[in-house]
């Protein structure tokens, strides 16, 4: 699994209805029209955060909402926005939404509005005029954005787990995360790289599990050659050498090998920081295990720390992933986002083709008519149609966008149906 892969949903927050009020003074018998409007939703915002390396939560926690605006009040007072929800991605994250725009979260501190907030509703004192001076009707707010989002992340490690065949890399592997690759007692048990991820406290780092490397292996030999190549881009290697190998090695020379084979690949490798993990503590003595370590420690210096594990018992397995944590990194932030951080910069956005009108209208062979279109249901869904001022005013709307002339050229007469986002209507076009 070189590919983590997540699908969430998305939902902008709704905007909050605007109210229809009327102010009250103890001297004035009608006050003028004073409800104020409703408050914006809050949007979903992708954030791009360097200190995240999978999408392992976004598996248990598929959903991620924003919150609602607040309705308006009396006194024209306006709804708050509703606060934004902000989901942090891993840098590399590929994001395509429900309309298949694509977007590559690369730079850290990059943001995508994913699902915008409804609009709030107006309050009645916007429908206020000199032909209609106490409307008694507020729009309200509509539904923000919502989609099934698919993030897909390539994974590269942090750190690389190196060793003879049999070493124990696996059994390390799935013991520091939640992978779960195959274990057993003979040698090439692994086939190809296996990546898990450490969580830190504040951070997480991709390790990967490779096959075992052996004599030869930069020649060709074996199967670790071509995933050498994998190592090469992480930033850490942990060289796993077994304390007590089955086939009675002696570990040096164990050690040496897969030195010589990762310098003969290539220089960069050689040069990338180690890590000795020696292995299977369990199976010697302690006062060995230690006498080992201390040999070690002797004859690489300050450099490599030298840590003694077991993941039989766990033993020295706390140490290990600190040490991880502490030596890898955090990745340098590339110089686009030195420049402008916390901008909305997703590149490869690709936008889709402009919207026509927006409506249409059909005749229906059982008779009556039907308009459909985005811009038409919004603006039923922004008003109470049992409310007699506001069907006027969406009747209104409908003769101003042309709707009714439409309807008209379509052989509409007045008394005929007009289903309109599921709702049907009697027009009078009058
Ligand atoms: N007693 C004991 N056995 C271990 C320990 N770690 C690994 N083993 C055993 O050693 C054998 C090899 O372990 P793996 O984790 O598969 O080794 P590997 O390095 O991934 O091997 P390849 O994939 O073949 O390169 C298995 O039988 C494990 O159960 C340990 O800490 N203690
Ligand atoms: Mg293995």
């Amino acid at each position: 699994m070189l590919y983590d892969k997540a699908r969430i949903f998305v939902q902008g927050g709704a905007g909050g209805n605007g109210v229809s009020s009327f102010r009250r003074e103890a001297h004035v018998p009608h006050g003028g029209p004073d409800g104020g409007d409703g408050g914006r939703g809050g949007d979903v915002v992708l954030l791009c955060d360097d200190s995240l390396r999978d999408l392992q939560s976004f598996k248990r926690w598929p959903h991620h909402k924003a919150k609602r605006g607040r309705h308006g009040e009396g006194a024209l007072r306006h709804g708050a926005r509703g606060e934004d929800l902000v989901v942090r991605l891993p840098p590399g994250t590929v994001v395509e939404d429900w309309e298949g725009t694509e977007y590559d979260l690369v730079v850290p501190g990059t943001r995508v509005v994913i699902a915008a907030g409804g609009p709030g509703g107006r309050g009645n004192k916007r429908f206020a005029g000199p032909t209609r001076q106490a409307p008694r009707f507020a729009e309200r707010g509509l539904p923000g954005a919502e989609g099934w989002v698919d993030l897909r992340l390539k994974l590269l490690a942090d750190v690389g787990l190196v060793g003879l065949p049999n070493a124990g890399k696996s059994s390390l592997l799935s013991r520091l995360t939640r992978a779960a690759p195959k274990v057993a007692d003979y040698p090439f048990t692994t086939l190809e790289p296996v990546l898990g991820t450490l969580e830190g406290e504040d951070r997480q780092i991709v390790i990967a599990d490779i096959p075992g490397l052996i004599e030869g292996a930069s020649g060709g030999a074996g199967l670790g050659h071509d995933f050498l190549a994998h190592v090469e881009r992480t930033r850490l290697l942990v060289h796993v050498l077994d304390l007590a190998p089955l086939d009675g090695s002696d570990p040096e020379e164990n050690f040496a090998t897969i030195e010589a084979e990762l310098a003969a690949h290539d220089a960069r490798l050689a040069a990338l920081p180690r890590l000795l993990a020696l292995s299977k503590a369990d199976l010697v003595p302690e006062p060995d295990a230690a006498a080992a370590a201390a040999a070690w420690r002797e004859r690489l210096g300050d450099d490599v720390p030298v840590l003694v594990t077991s993941s039989a018992t766990r033993a020295g397995l706390d140490e290990l992933a600190a040490e991880l944590l502490h030596r890898v990194p955090l990745e340098a932030p590339r110089p686009e986002a030195a420049l402008a951080p916390e901008a909305e910069l997703a590149e490869h956005r690709t936008f889709r083709p402009a919207a026509d009108r927006g409506w249409n209208v059909e005749r229906l062979a059982a008779g009556g008519f039907r308009v459909t279109g985005e811009p038409i249901e919004r603006l039923l869904a922004r008003h109470d149609l049992d409310n007699d001022e506001a069907l006027a005013h969406v009747e209104h709307r409908l003769h101003r966008m042309g709707v009714v002339r439409a309807l008209e050229a379509a052989g509409f007469e007045p008394g005929d149906d007009v289903e309109i986002a599921g709702v049907v209507f009697e027009l009078d076009p009058g």
